[in-house]
């Protein structure tokens, strides 16, 4: 910054056909790099460049927002690399935070695999609100059914079976069998291909199972990613990246509740893809499907022409949606309704 200042005033002075070789030697740049954030933990991040080895780096200064996926503008200094700058992000997938504030998890995703299993209990709640949340961040969305050899699987797969039937691609797979069987992971494979997916769902569904059936990247998972629950269970505490068969994966922690960023919510059909194309029929342009006379969306449900749990789903979102912006200052609100 400062060289800048000086070259500028030297121009001033001296006209644009002055001989600054002399007068101005120009301190080399530090090495600056474009790099990939493969994870964070709390201001501890790890990034990589291109295929390369894991380096550990921290933010400079409290203003950065890092997450997993980020591209980075770094410098090194005397052996310690710094984050100087997060260069755009193509998409980011954002949740609401404890404080009702909007809160990145990963970045520059193309797709979103909500992964559900027999057990635990799938809450499909909770998978809608990752689905409106990938809709709404512009990402591809893939429903993974993991654990598939248990026998209440058939159960699971009857249930979404709505998913399916609005378009959404499932993918049936087990980690477990694919220990003995790797070449049983070809359709996962193939639905991840090309992309860059985060892993997210509830916890102990088998996302990091998952991972680490899939991934070709030499490093292991990382130490401090994993800790015992309570009951003494592995789980995830920190979203990691990883190289697989033609694509990318973020494996998140799980969850048990989730709740999309208000700010990135598309306001008519909040994320829910067939409320979306029913509500082009609804009388009023600014109808909310709940008590609206003529509204397209409450009479498919009642026509079954739109799953009624999706439906409901979609209440509790929007009930959810209007106390979260209530919450936030006037001043926000006032902008939005702009
Ligand atoms: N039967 C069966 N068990 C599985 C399968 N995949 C994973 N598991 C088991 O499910 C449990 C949880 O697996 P994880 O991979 O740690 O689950 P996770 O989704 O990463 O959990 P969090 O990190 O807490 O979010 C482990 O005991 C796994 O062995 C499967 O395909 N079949
Ligand atoms: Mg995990
Ligand atoms: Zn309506």
């Amino acid at each position: 910054m400062s060289r800048c200042r000086l070259w500028h005033s030297r121009e001033t002075a001296y006209g644009t056909h002055a001989t600054f070789s002399v007068a101005l030697r120009v301190r080399p740049d530090p090495p600056r790099l474009n790099t990939e954030v493969i994870a964070t933990f709390g201001r501890h991040l790890l990034l990589r460049e291109n295929a390369g080895e894991a380096r550990k780096a921290r933010p400079q200064g409290r203003s950065h927002e890092i997450v997993c996926g980020d591209r980075v503008r770094c410098e090194t200094n005397g052996g310690e690399t710094v984050v100087v700058a997060v260069l755009p992000r193509e998409t980011v997938l954002r949740r609401t935070s404890l404080r009702g504030r909007s809160e990145a998890m990963a970045a520059n995703l193309t797709q979103l695999a909500v992964v559900v299993a027999p057990q635990p209990a799938p809450d499909l709640f909770v998978v809608d609100r990752f689905i409106s949340a990938a809709e709404c961040a512009g990402l591809a969305v893939l429903i993974v059914c993991n654990k598939s050899e248990l026998p209440e699987h058939a159960a699971l797969r009857e249930q979404l079976q709505p998913y399916a039937a609005i378009g959404y691609a499932l993918c049936d797979i087990s980690a477990a069998q694919a220990v003995a069987s790797p070449a049983t992971l070809a359709p996962l494979r193939a639905a991840l291909a090309g992309h860059t997916t985060v892993f997210a769902g509830q916890s102990g569904v088998g996302k990091s199972s998952l991972t680490r059936q899939l991934t070709d990247d030499p490093a292991e998972i990382a130490v401090g990613a994993l800790i015992k629950d309570e009951e003494g269970r592995h789980t995830t505490t920190a979203s990691r990246l990883y190289a697989v068969d033609g694509g990318r994966i973020i494996d998140s922690p799980g969850v048990r509740d989730f709740a999309p960023a208000i700010d990135d919510l598309e306001p008519r059909a909040l994320g829910f893809r067939e409320v979306a194309s029913l509500a082009q029929g609804c009388r009023f342009l600014d109808c909310r499907h709940l008590q609206e006379p003529h509204c397209a969306v409450r009479e498919a449900v009642q026509s079954g022409g739109m799953a009624s749990r999706r439906y409901e789903s979609y209440r509790r979102l929007r009930r959810l949606y209007d106390q979260l912006w209530e919450k936030r200052p006037a001043s926000e609100r006032a902008a939005r309704r702009r």
